[in-house]
């Protein structure tokens, strides 16, 4: 330890010294002398980084010609631009293709390339540039700027293939089109039934016939739902009940009842509306036995009334009255609504008379007492609303009838005398 400190002393000593001498000398520099004579260039150092490159000079005069080049494969004339409506079309479709670019007037006939087997193209439509040199083609529905390929045949060969457009002028356009094969068609579902709605059962209605009635005279039935209805002959005659124009439902009821007879039978009422159902038997329905059947559900589209008794033409045997029947579709009759407030699709009929209104009717049979003498008459039905008047446009219709004398009852043969 001693030894260090001994050590570290002189080490002092010396640095003190040193510094002093520096000073020393910087103190006592004299003014620095003329500046010697440049010495002998050094060698020259290595190259530095090259400097921003100066303006370009002047072009220089143009070399000779080059000998001409190999003349290349002549460009398609593109001046002409084609689209199309698909570039994937599958045989079978259709392709519109629009072009411009080519010479006003130009007839333009647009192929496809080898795309027929054996290498043909396959023209695909044909027409014609317009003023501004767009493509158009004139159909029946009048010009159109885009021509349309028909559907693609099976004679071509899916795969890639050039679309061109050659103008008679020259002009040239292409466009790749793929062709895919055809879409396996889709098996076409087999349409399921539709199922026929479950008819709310409906219980049996049951019906007596009688000289000369129906009861019950109105009935309320719902479309589609088989009925059973049951008929019992209250009266001394055959009766039976048919409905206008309803075949079914009279194919159901074929057979008429004589005196205290019943049966049973199944009827379906397909479509909604107000039918007259009368008795079939003789002149039953002119001496009354009329009555309206009230089909619910889906309503027709448009309104129409049809008169079904007397039948167009009929000669009617003079009863003292006439019995009137009407079928009414597409339209909701309302007894209780005659001259109210007009709703649409609802209100009432008028019956004419040889051209005179008899009255509105709420219901869809009539009897006519007066008026109807023996001769010939017209009948006129007309639809109108609730307000009386009539529809827009106006739905009637009319038939004419005869009413005739009755005929005169052979007299019974008088009995001859057994010879004395
Ligand atoms: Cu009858």
């Amino acid at each position: 330890m001693a030894y260090f400190f001994r050590f570290r002393k002189w080490w002092l000593l010396a640095s003190v010294v040193l510094a002093l001498g520096l000073l020393a000398s910087v103190a006592c520099q004299g003014p620095v002398g003329p500046a010697g004579e440049r010495g002998p260039a050094g060698e020259r150092g290595p190259g530095g980084p090259a400097g921003p490159a100066g303006a370009a000079g002047l072009a220089g005069p143009a070399g000779p010609q080059g000998p001409a080049g190999k003349p290349g494969e002549a460009a398609p004339r593109s001046e002409a631009n084609l689209a199309l409506s698909t570039y994937t079309p599958a045989i079978g479709s259709k392709v519109a293709v629009f072009g411009s670019g080519f010479k006003p007037g130009e007839a333009v006939l647009v192929v496809i390339e080898k795309a027929v087997t054996g290498g043909e193209d396959y023209i695909m439509a044909g027409g014609e540039a317009n003023e501004s040199g767009a493509l158009e083609a004139t159909t029946q529905q009048g010009t159109k700027t885009d021509v349309s390929s028909p559907a693609l045949p099976a004679s071509i060969k899916p795969g890639r293939y050039t679309v061109r457009a050659t103008g008679s002028e020259g002009t040239v356009a292409t466009a790749g089109i793929s062709i895919r094969p055809a879409p396996t068609p889709t098996p076409k579902p087999t349409p399921k039934p539709t199922p026929k709605p479950t008819p709310t059962p409906v219980p049996a209605m049951s019906f007596t016939l009688n000289e000369f009635t129906i009861v019950p005279q109105d009935i309320t039935i719902p479309a589609g739902a088989e009925l059973t209805w049951d008929l019992t002959n209250g009266g001394r005659f055959p009766h039976n009940l048919f409905v206008h124009e309803l075949s079914n439902v009279n194919q159901a009821m074929a057979g008429n009842l004589t005196a205290g007879q019943s049966k049973s039978a199944k009827v379906t009422f397909e479509k909604a509306g107000y039918y007259p159902m009368f008795c079939p038997v003789g002149d039953h329905e002119n001496r009354g036995m009329v009555g309206q059947v009230l089909v619910t559900g889906a309503k027709a589209a448009s309104p129409s009334i049809k008169v079904r008794a007397p039948a167009s033409g009929a000669n009617l045997v003079d009863r003292g009255q006439v019995a009137v029947a009407v079928e009414i579709t597409g339209f909701d009759v309302d007894p209780a609504a005659i001259g109210g407030a007009n709703q649409p699709g609802k209100g009432h009929w008028h019956l004419l008379l040889d051209g005179q209104l008899v009255a509105p009717q709420g219901k869809i049979y009539a009897i006519l007492k007066e008026g109807v003498g023996i001769g010939q008459h017209t009948i006129k039905a007309e639809l109108h609303n609730n307000d009386h008047s009539p529809l827009s446009p106006v739905v009637e219709d009319s038939i004419t009838f005869t009413i005739i004398a009755p005929p005169t009852p052979t007299p019974a043969p008088t009995p001859t005398a057994a010879p004395k």
